[in-house]
């Protein structure tokens, strides 16, 4: 038997000779490499030094402008049966896709150096952690994954005694989108990546394996792999209870993860802790309840709408040792992003001399990369190797209208249902229109790496005797007047909301029964102080019977889509949630509504 040592080290070989590699670096992870590897960057124009006095240990990249987000449409699950994949996903038959991406990577790193990235997602002791190793030829790539992972040496340790890993081979390539794949060999916990340099499509232990890969671990072994936020809620007890929240990329899950509590929560004694803003993997413990691991060691946050009035937490954290993508800068070379009040940009995102009639100063998907432990609200329960316990599920997006702030599934089935329905607004994380209302299940419509049809019966799944499941919620914080503008305030206002679900959780709060779920009214929930119009809490709150009737039809066409794979359970949760609001009248929810 090869040990697992032995399967990388001929892997390493291969793919040397394949891309032609000049020169291999194995990482350890240590200080001296990355400060080595900075320098070599800071020579090469891959990185730009920032504002040493304001921003110390900050760094700026300009991506090609061609390569600045996901790209959904060349991102592949390659199965030996389409089906597998589902119509979810793009697929491509295995032995096309390798053969495909092996003769781009042909000669791919000639003159370059292969780098060699073992990391662990999860705290390292953690068994619910999961280890990979990602090739690559960009030294950006290994600069993030140092800051988004577990890298190195104590990664390659756990690899030898997992006796197996996930992996990733990734080349920028020649950066030409025509020649970009981003393709995901579930079935041999293989990933290939070809031609981007940026985020989601090269850091390949975030969305490639945490999720594609990982969410068909996850189903295989009896877990969940999903696009969540962990967040810590502390009472004035000093009860801490923990969310979990599925939005949309770009929908708000690293501001509600590290929020602010509004002043009276503060004084009152309400503290919040950042366990994960990004990715969460879940298994049901011993106990019944479901408990939940950050995979990521960092946060790759998008940078436009940061401020001090919006997450004053993330500003915080990205005032040293920062690693800017695609931000613009002041005259004195400070990073500069629409949304920011302090500062004026002098250069825009490609270094040319910021001119607002060209765009923006950043580019609406420029992010930041950062080590987690350097959020103020950083919670140590992020380096516990058995996780945190959920007491509450929380599903979201962009929708500006129709959604209500927040209601509460029934029960299990009627949440995933909650969560398969999900639609949110299109943004720029991806490439693609913006603004545009698309169907995006549990917020994985780009990252599950398997059929949506079997994704929710695994979800399902987790309803079985002795289970202590948390209770599934809906937000949106997008909600629109007519004037246009957001009818919510958002941010650090959203934990009166959050307050609510705790209080559905532990039974303290109450609600009104309305045929899409539980809704509080106006009095449940605390809005003092935030000067709400009469108006703007009823638009809020309310629960519009015809619209939810047509939602609600679109949302059988949804799921009949998938044809026969998908549960029974959820179909007939569907109908049930159709007929009780064929039944009921607009001036009954209205009334019972408050
Ligand atoms: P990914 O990293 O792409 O997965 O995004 P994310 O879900 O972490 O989104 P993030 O928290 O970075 O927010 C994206 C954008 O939404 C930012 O410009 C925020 O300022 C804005 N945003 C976040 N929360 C709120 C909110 O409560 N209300 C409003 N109006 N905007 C918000
Ligand atoms: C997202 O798009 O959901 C992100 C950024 O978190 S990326 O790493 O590019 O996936
Ligand atoms: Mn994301």
């Amino acid at each position: 038997m090869t040990s697992s040592l032995e399967s990388l080290n001929r892997w390493v070989e291969d793919v040397a000779r394949l891309t032609e590699a000049e020169k291999i670096h194995w990482c350890d992870g240590s200080e001296s490499e990355e400060r080595l590897l900075k320098e070599q960057m800071l020579a090469s124009g891959d990185l730009i030094g920032l504002n040493p006095e304001t921003h110390p240990g900050c760094t700026l990249h300009r991506s090609s402008p061609t390569d600045v987000a996901r790209v959904e449409h060349l991102t592949f699950i390659c199965t030996r049966d389409r089906d597998d994949a589902g119509p979810n996903n793009h697929w491509m038959a295995p032995s096309e896709a390798h053969a495909k991406v092996d003769a781009l990577f042909a000669g791919a790193m000639r003159g370059r150096t292969l780098y060699v990235v073992p990391y662990c997602m999860g705290p390292i002791d953690s068994p619910i952690s999961r280890c990979g190793v990602e090739i690559t030829d960009s030294p950006y790539v290994v600069a993030n994954m140092r800051i988004m992972t577990r890298m190195g040496s104590a990664a390659l340790a756990r690899i030898e005694r997992d006796g197996h890993f996930v992996k990733g081979l990734h080349s920028i390539g020649d950066l030409d989108p025509e020649k970009r794949f981003i393709m995901h060999f579930p079935e041999e916990l293989t990933i290939k990546s070809i031609g981007s340099g940026y985020g989601g499509n090269a850091l390949l232990g975030k969305k490639c394996h945490a999720l594609r890969i990982g969410s068909w671990q996850a189903r295989s072994e009896g877990w969940l792999a999903e696009h969540m936020l962990i967040v810590g809620i502390e009472n004035p007890r000093g009860e801490t209870r923990y969310i979990a929240a599925a939005f949309p990329s770009a929908c708000g899950k690293t501001n509600l993860a590290m929020l602010i509590p509004p002043e009276s929560y503060r004084e009152a004694g309400w503290k919040v802790w950042t366990v994960g803003d990004d990715i969460c993997w879940m298994k049901p413990g011993e106990d019944g309840q479901l408990w939940a691991i950050n995979p990521e060691a960092g946060y790759f946050g998008v940078a436009p709408g940061t401020d001090r009035t919006t997450n004053p937490n993330a500003l915080t954290m990205i005032q040293h040792d920062t690693i800017f993508t695609n931000v613009g800068v002041t005259a004195d070379n400070q990073p500069w992003w629409e949304g920011l009040s302090e500062g004026v940009p002098a250069r825009d995102w490609q270094g040319r001399p910021h001119d607002p009639g060209q765009g923006p100063a950043a580019h609406p998907n420029a992010r930041f990369t950062v080590s987690a432990k350097q959020c103020p609200s950083w919670s140590p329960m992020a380096e516990a190797a058995e996780g945190v316990p959920i007491s509450a599920i929380v599903f979201g997006g962009r929708r500006p209208s129709l959604i209500p702030l927040v209601f509460e599934a029934r029960d299990w089935t009627h949440g995933v249902l909650v969560g398969a329905a999900m639609g949110s607004e299109t943004t720029a994380a991806a490439t693609g229109a913006v603004g545009v209302l698309r169907r995006d299940s549990m917020a994985m419509k780009p990252f599950c790496g398997y059929n949506f049809a079997d994704y929710f019966s695994h979800w399902l799944s987790f309803d079985k005797p002795g289970a202590k499941l948390p209770k599934i919620f809906h937000v949106n914080w997008f909600r629109k007047g007519a004037d246009g503008k957001f009818l919510w305030p958002g941010f650090g206002e959203n934990l009166r909301v959050l307050e609510w679900i705790i209080g559905r959780c532990d039974g303290s709060r109450s609600a009104v029964e309305t045929p899409v779920g539980r809704v509080p009214a106006a009095t449940d929930i605390n809005l003092d102080g935030l000067g709400l119009s009469a108006a703007a809490i009823d638009s809020l709150l309310e629960i519009d019977v015809d619209g939810w009737g047509r939602e609600m039809a679109a949302t059988g066409e949804y799921l009949d889509s998938f044809g026969a794979r998908m549960p029974q359970a959820l179909k007939a949760e569907q109908k049930r949630m159709a007929e009780a609001l064929s039944k009921s009248t607009p001036s009954q929810v209205r009334a019972a509504g408050g």
